[in-house]
């Protein structure tokens, strides 16, 4: 018999409304869902792989057992969590309970229950050592928008905006990063036909490129020069806001003068642009309402922070806000509903707080504890030690940079213990592997997906949508699974520990206040957990789930409010410090561009994200193999025929640190002089290289975890590496 039911693809955070096809109870096929009001029948080629990678033969339905000669045995989860609860009783007891981490991945945003049970466990613990991958992926958005101060209304509606400038971001591959979550491709093309102008700034002409009216195709690692140009051309015009600066800014004199060194004829030469189109893309942005918005490569420079702070400055000076009287797309559903007042919350000190690490002076962020540390961390032996991690819903073996000297760091623990859908690369140096249930096993809902409108401007759906989606099937017969939370609950309850979570709020949203304690006795179910975390949701959750395609929840009664009487805070575009930086940056023009080339590295190694992967999840589907089972490493063809190669070669990619085989591919939508790779693939160190064509290799084995380092965030410079390339025999 075949039935069909709505539901919410996870295997991403797009957080597509599909449908799934059932033959007998069992999954056959996933596609669009037309009647979905946000996502209109989108699904991409991973969410249509979503019934496969359900009945993979790769998919643990048992937990594992690391036994002493290294192989692995399935042991029933029960068993695994009475064993893990102990040694880390015992752990704890012995070095403290800092001697315990916690490191959450991608795929605990797109659940979202673990997050809050996982902190709330660590907290119980008395451990502050939680690690997340926002810290390797944009953590300085974060501290950049303390330093700037927030503005406590959204970005232009996306329906109203003249302009969308997007750099080194490909939301056309990627999602969210700076079109509207839910179907972008769609967006953008209504909202390029109704007149509003794109820019994008990408060293390849990648998927979303493409569909620019202008588009910068820069040397890689530019992308603070641009901006800075950007500024300097815009001030220097005066094409700036100056009503809206007057009243809300402070600092613009200082930032007059701090960009005056970035020339636009300098920036463009060094960035091998035409200075045209730079001054194009300036005056177009500054001169329409919209909003800029940019993806995880500018991040990855090693000055993220920086990059960021002038990139909110930009829309800053140029007043890319919502003012009084503006209608409010979204003013939350699952979230608490927010005011929107036109006015500033006042800037702070987002970094440099508790807790502090033991190496290199790292602290804490609002970007997050420095993942990049975490290795140094396990291996630096003496008081403080990290000795246990509970890594969830991640695989840092390949996604931490410097994979050797990480996987070296793991393998040292005293614990590791990885919850993972399938035997990955950090699976595979745990001590216990707990198996979870997938999506169609479990509820769902949008609330990560409209945090995600905290982010950054530019980010997150466009109007007020959210969907439920109710467990569909049971796990295969014979499963022994559990949900993610569900580990850390059961984890407290054998050491005896209280756990309590908030509920879900949003910046100036008013809570009903306090934390909600878990019945530590009746274990609650996960729809427990989502009516604790949705309690102050504007739509009760109740409400949500009568519409089982989604819906959206408009408030046509919101607008921004005036700025209340009184207010005096101001946005800072001229942070001393972001102002050292600054100097710092303009006293290294001249020595950008070719004169920064290393001809012993004559190559820039960039990263760029694939449809068929979401990073190093999808590799083993045979629907997402098909093309390429491994990751290309994309080179332009010229670049290929001078250097005596052709598709398919083999090569050995060599940075300052490490080197690594790869496969070849032509790409003339990149820039000459360019590799373009995608991350987190591949294997342990010791597999990878003969294993190449079957999974991909690893390019985070280039990286070093002390290469400008931000130094707010502690993130490592990960993307414009210097490599050389060298045919091998295969
Ligand atoms: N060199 C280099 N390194 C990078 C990057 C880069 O561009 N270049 N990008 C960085 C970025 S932006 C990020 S976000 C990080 C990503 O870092 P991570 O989040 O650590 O890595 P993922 O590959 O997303 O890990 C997902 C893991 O979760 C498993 N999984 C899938 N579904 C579930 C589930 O429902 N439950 C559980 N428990 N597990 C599940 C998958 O099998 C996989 O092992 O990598 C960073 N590292
Ligand atoms: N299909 C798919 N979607 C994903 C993921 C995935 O693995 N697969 N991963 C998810 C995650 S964790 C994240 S963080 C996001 C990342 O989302 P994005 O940041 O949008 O993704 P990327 O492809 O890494 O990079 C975007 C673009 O930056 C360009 N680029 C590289 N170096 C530079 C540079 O120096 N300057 C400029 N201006 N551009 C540069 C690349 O050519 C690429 O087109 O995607 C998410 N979505
Ligand atoms: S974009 Fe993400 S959520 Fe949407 S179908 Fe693809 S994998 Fe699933
Ligand atoms: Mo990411």
């Amino acid at each position: 018999m075949r039935t069909t039911r709505p539901t919410m693809c996870r295997f991403c955070d797009n957080g597509c409304g599909v449908l799934v096809d059932f033959e007998d109870g069992l999954p056959v096929k996933a596609r669009g869902d037309r009647d979905n009001p946000a996502y209109a029948g989108f699904c991409c080629i991973k969410g249509q792989n979503v019934p496969d990678q359900w009945n993979h033969s790769g998919r643990l339905l048992q937990s594992q057992k690391r036994l002493p000669d290294g192989t692995f045995a399935p042991v029933a989860s029960s068993e695994a969590i009475d064993a893990i609860a102990e040694k880390l009783g015992e752990i704890a007891a012995k070095h403290g309970p800092r001697s315990v981490a916690l490191y959450e991945g991608t795929y605990s945003v797109v659940n979202p229950a673990t997050m809050p049970i996982a902190k709330a466990f660590m907290e119980a613990l008395g451990s502050s050592l939680v690690f997340n991958a926002n810290s390797i992926d944009m953590p300085g958005k974060a501290v950049a928008q303390a330093l700037h101060g927030t503005w406590q209304a959204p970005s232009p509606p996306f329906e109203s905006r003249d302009v969308t400038m997007l750099i080194g971001a490909n939301p056309l591959v990627s999602f969210q990063m700076g079109l509207p979550i839910a179907n972008p491709g769609r967006e953008l093309n209504a909202a390029v036909a109704r007149g509003m102008r794109f820019i994008v700034i990408d060293p390849r002409r990648s998927e979303t490129a493409r569909k620019a009216h202008i588009h910068l195709q820069c040397r890689p690692g530019h992308d603070l020069f641009l901006v800075a140009a950007m500024l300097n051309v815009i001030l220097r015009e005066d094409l700036h806001d100056a009503a809206f600066v007057a009243e809300n800014v402070a600092g613009l004199k200082t930032l007059r003068a701090a960009v005056e060194p970035f020339d636009p004829e300098l920036v463009a030469e060094q960035a091998d642009v035409p200075v045209a189109d730079l001054l194009e893309a300036t005056r177009t942005f500054a001169m329409g309402c919209g909003v800029a918005t940019a993806g995880t490569a500018p991040s990855f420079n090693g000055q993220g922070t920086l990059f960021e702070y002038l990139l909110i400055t930009l829309n800053t000076i140029c007043g890319q806000w919502s003012r009084a009287g503006d209608p409010v797309a979204h003013t939350g559903t699952l979230t608490p509903a927010f005011p929107a007042i036109a006015q500033a919350s006042a800037p702070y000190r987002g970094y440099g707080y508790e807790p502090k690490l033991r190496v290199r002076d790292i602290a804490n962020c609002d970007g997050g504890l420095q993942a990049s540390a975490l290795a140094e961390e396990i291996l630096l032996e003496g008081e403080g030690q990290i000795r246990a991690l509970i890594s969830v819903a991640g695989n840092p073996a390949l996604a931490i940079p410097d994979q050797v000297l990480n996987v070296r760091a793991l393998e040292k623990l005293d614990l590791l213990v990885q919850i993972d859908i399938k035997r990955s690369a950090t699976a595979r140096v745990a001590d216990y592997v707990i198996a979870p249930k997938l999506p169609l096993e479990m509820a769902g809902m949008t609330l990560s997906q409209e945090l995600y409108g905290f982010y950054a401007p530019g980010i997150g759906y466009k109007e007020a949508y959210a969907q439920y989606a109710p467990p569909l099937i049971e796990p295969p017969e014979g499963a022994d699974v559990i949900e993610d939370w569900e580990l850390f609950y059961a984890l407290a309850q054998r050491m005896g520990l209280e756990l309590e979570i908030a509920p879900a709020t949003a910046p100036g949203a008013k809570s009903s206040g306090g934390r909600v304690a878990l019945d530590m006795t009746r274990k609650p179910s996960t729809d427990d957990i989502f009516e604790i975390l949705t309690r102050d949701a504007r739509v009760p959750l109740s409400e949500v789930r009568k519409h089982p395609h989604g819906a959206i929840f408009r408030d046509e009664t919101m607008v921004v409010a005036p700025r209340e009487e009184g207010w005096i805070e101001r946005l800072d575009v001229a942070n001393p410090e972001m102002m050292t930086d600054l100097a710092d940056l303009a006293a290294s023009l001249g020595k950008a561009g070719a004169a920064g080339l290393d001809s012993r590295y004559p190559f820039r190694l960039i990263n760029g994200r694939l449809m068929r992967s979401y990073n190093s999840n999808g590799q083993d589907l045979e629907g997402l193999r098909r093309k390429w089972p491994y990751n290309p490493a994309f080179m332009h063809p010229d670049d290929l025929e001078r250097e005596g190669l052709g598709a398919g070669d083999l090569v050995e990619i060599r940075s300052e640190h490490g080197s690594i085989r790869g496969i070849v591919q032509p790409d003339a939508e990149l820039r000459a002089g360019v590799v373009s790779m995608a991350p987190t693939y591949g294997g342990l160190p010791d597999e990878q290289d003969a294993k190449v064509r079957e999974w991909g290799t690893n390019s985070g084995r280039l990286l070093r975890v002390d290469d400008s380092v931000d130094r707010y965030t502690g993130q490592p410079r990960m993307g414009n590496i210097s490599v050389s390339i060298q045919a091998v025999p295969d």
